[in-house]
């Protein structure tokens, strides 16, 4: 073993509730209580805490999954501006199609715009590149638009679907979203990754360049 790889011997995982986040679960571990539902559109665990230069591994679990990961403030009101602008501007006036349709715009605790969805026929997936640090199932920048693939995840007889691992090499907090409009905008299938230096001081690095509409 080289050296270099003797350097990322400690543990990567710190909080121990998070203790099996080396493994998260996209979409309920199987057996799931209800496939392809809002029971299952779940991220496990879904807020947890790495070191620097630590590894995430997300398990893919049922069908329809793509991950999308941006980083953002660490005031914590992503999940809560979220919902009430799902459920309070669109949720009663549409189906659950149209409501995923339509254009939303994410925003973090420091209001800086993380995700604007755009309209599925403009944007089929949760596909906004902007500060995106993760895509796997997005379009092509520059080339026609073509919904991009969703991952493989696993089946009640099929385990394990698609791992995707990924380190995560700078401090901050990072949104976890699935890439499925119907899975975030509907079910609200998100969660975040907390990755935190050795000494870390619980700073908020700030995103000073985003978007400011
Ligand atoms: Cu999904």
């Amino acid at each position: 073993m080289s050296p270099e790889r003797e350097a990322l011997s400690p543990p990567n995982l710190i909080n121990p509730t998070a203790a099996d986040f080396g493994g998260a679960q996209f979409g309920q571990a199987q057996p799931q209580t209800i496939p392809n539902s809002v029971d299952s559109h779940i991220l496990m665990p879904d807020d947890a805490t790495v070191r620097v230069g630590g590894t995430v591994t997300f398990n893919v679990n049922g069908g329809s999954h793509g991950i999308g990961i941006y980083p953002v403030s660490k005031k914590r009101l992503v999940k809560t501006s979220m919902k009430t602008s799902v459920r309070v501007v669109r949720a009663s006036a549409n189906n659950a199609t149209l409501t995923a349709n339509s254009d939303y715009k994410i925003v973090d605790g420091r209001h800086h715009l993380i995700i604007e969805t755009d309209t599925a026929a403009n944007q089929p997936r949760i596909d906004d590149p902007f500060h995106r640090y993760l895509s796997t199932s997005g379009s092509i920048p520059g080339q026609p638009l073509t919904a991009g693939a969703f991952l493989t995840g696993s089946t009640s007889t099929t385990v394990p679907g698609h791992r995707i691992e990924i380190r995560f090499t700078k401090a901050g907090r990072y949104l976890v979203v699935c890439q499925n409009r119907g899975h975030l905008i509907n079910d609200h299938m998100f969660g975040f990754v907390n990755v935190v230096d050795n000494d870390d001081k619980d700073d908020d690095h700030g995103h000073n360049d985003h978007r400011d509409k």
